[in-house]
């Protein structure tokens, strides 16, 4: 097996975590490579639910390694607090099966501080973000002023950019009229941690690199979705990073050609959390129904998420931007015993049929979806595991949306459980 890239083509929650943990099996090493604990992977072993947020997926498998890459922002709280309740669910994390790049940016509290904030300020206009302190983080990364993981080891270096942070933090919470933090009481809370945290901190690109030459199979866990990717999706309803499979390179040290075979996650619907475009949503009972059948609710928040229509314009696109070589359809039993289903194909927009969503927000939002409209299946498909057990008008369905996004569907999952998963071939 090639090493494997996995990535959402649509907004999220696509059941990559499911798809990961299949995968990991086959896997040496798994490593996440942009976002932080915004991330929700839903990951159902046996009896054991894991709701994973900053841990690769790969970490529910005694046997892999697991790393988080300097692509991804780190809150070492959220980490510690993390790597505890999995460990209560009987995993064992150690530093000898995870790693984190030294060279990550850290998420402090005055992250999540700013990021919630904002969204208070912005009122109606909010993003919808997890309030995770992500996007600020990623801007003080790009600023340079972000504290990276292996500051901690250095006091001297970490009261400076301690001092340099809440130069421009404490101003901004002032404008906000938000309460400012505590220089010294950051600081210590940095050096409590630092212990805790430093001994996973290692250069992963090394780590990862020696291992790729040495044959280990690697899987690169994307979190999020393309249509949240910072330049390609629903800007700037979008989260910080680039969650398509270019990121997963350089968000992890090693060259483009080390990622091999790019695997897009993908419902067999449409959801989205937070706000912003979305030109197959379904206000009615149609979408409630689908929320419910499919239990969608975000992982990190519990916030609803919006249902909608198929989108196979969308998908596309995310499939040309993601280089995507096959899908991961997912879902597909929450459709069961629908009496039609809809496919988005095309858009229109001022009287025109689009073929791609275009880039500029107000023309996001103004799309209208063109329909087709396909016969349903009363048949179940939960738990299907090969393709003679679905029923016919499912296997319809399935093909014509691979003509439509122009890659072929390479598994299918049936249920959130590990095994319900048809290889297509
Ligand atoms: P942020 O917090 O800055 O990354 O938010 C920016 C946008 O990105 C969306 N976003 C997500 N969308 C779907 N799933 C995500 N993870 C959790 C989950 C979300 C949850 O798996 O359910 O629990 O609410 C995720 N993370 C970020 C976010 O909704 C904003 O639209
Ligand atoms: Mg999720």
């Amino acid at each position: 097996m090639a090493n494997v890239a996995v990535v959402g083509v649509q907004w999220g929650d696509e059941g990559k975590g499911k798809i990961v943990d299949w995968l990991s099996s086959r896997a040496d090493v798994v490593v996440r490579f942009q976002g932080g604990h915004n991330a929700g992977h839903t990951l159902v072993v046996g009896e054991q639910v894991y709701k994973l947020s900053l841990l690769p997926s790969g970490i529910v498998r005694e046997q892999t390694y697991s790393i988080i890459g300097n692509g991804v922002v780190v809150d070492p709280w959220a980490l510690l607090a993390e790597i505890e309740r999995v460990e209560k669910q009987g995993l064992h994390v150690t530093p000898a099966r995870l790693l984190v790049a030294d060279n990550a940016a850290l998420i402090l509290p005055v992250h999540g501080a700013v990021d919630r904030a904002r969204e208070l300020a912005r009122g109606e206009g909010k993003i919808g973000t997890t309030g995770r302190g992500i996007g600020p983080a990623y801007e003080d990364k790009v600023a340079r002023r972000a504290i990276r993981l292996c500051d901690l080891a250095d006091e001297r270096v970490l009261a400076r950019k301690v001092d340099e942070l809440l130069f421009h933090h404490n101003a901004l919470l002032r404008g906000f009229g938000a309460d400012e933090i505590d220089r010294d009481g950051l600081l210590a809370q940095l050096r409590e941690i630092a212990p805790k945290v430093l001994p996973y901190a290692g250069p992963a690109w090394q780590v990862l690199g020696d291992r790729i030459r040495d044959g280990a199979r690697v899987l690169f866990e994307g979190a999020q979705g393309a249509m949240l990717d910072v330049d390609h999706g629903t800007y700037p309803y979008v989260t910080s990073s680039n969650t398509t499979a270019g990121n997963a390179a350089a968000g992890s040290g090693v060259g483009p050609g080390s990622v091999g075979y790019v695997l897009g996650i993908c419902k067999a619907y449409t959801t989205r959390v937070g706000s912003g475009p979305f030109p197959t949503e379904l206000t009615d009972a149609i979408g409630e129904r689908i929320g419910e059948k499919g239990r969608e609710f975000g992982v990190v928040t519990g916030r609803k998420r919006r249902c909608g229509w198929f989108d196979a314009t969308m998908v596309r696109q995310a499939i040309r931007v993601g280089g995507i070589d096959g899908i991961a359809l997912t879902k597909l039993d929450v459709l069961d015993g629908f009496d039609e289903l809809k496919v988005a194909v095309g858009y229109e927009l001022d009287g025109k049929r689009l073929d791609r969503l275009p880039a500029d927000e107000r023309a996001q939002a103004a799309v209208v979806p063109i329909y087709e409209t396909f016969e349903g299946w009363t048949d179940s498909t939960a738990g299907a595991r090969s393709w003679r057990q679905l029923p016919a008008t499912a296997i319809k369905y399935v093909r014509r949306i691979e003509e439509l996004i122009q890659a072929p569907v390479a598994l299918l999952s049936t249920s959130p459980e590990r095994d319900d998963t048809i290889l297509v071939t």
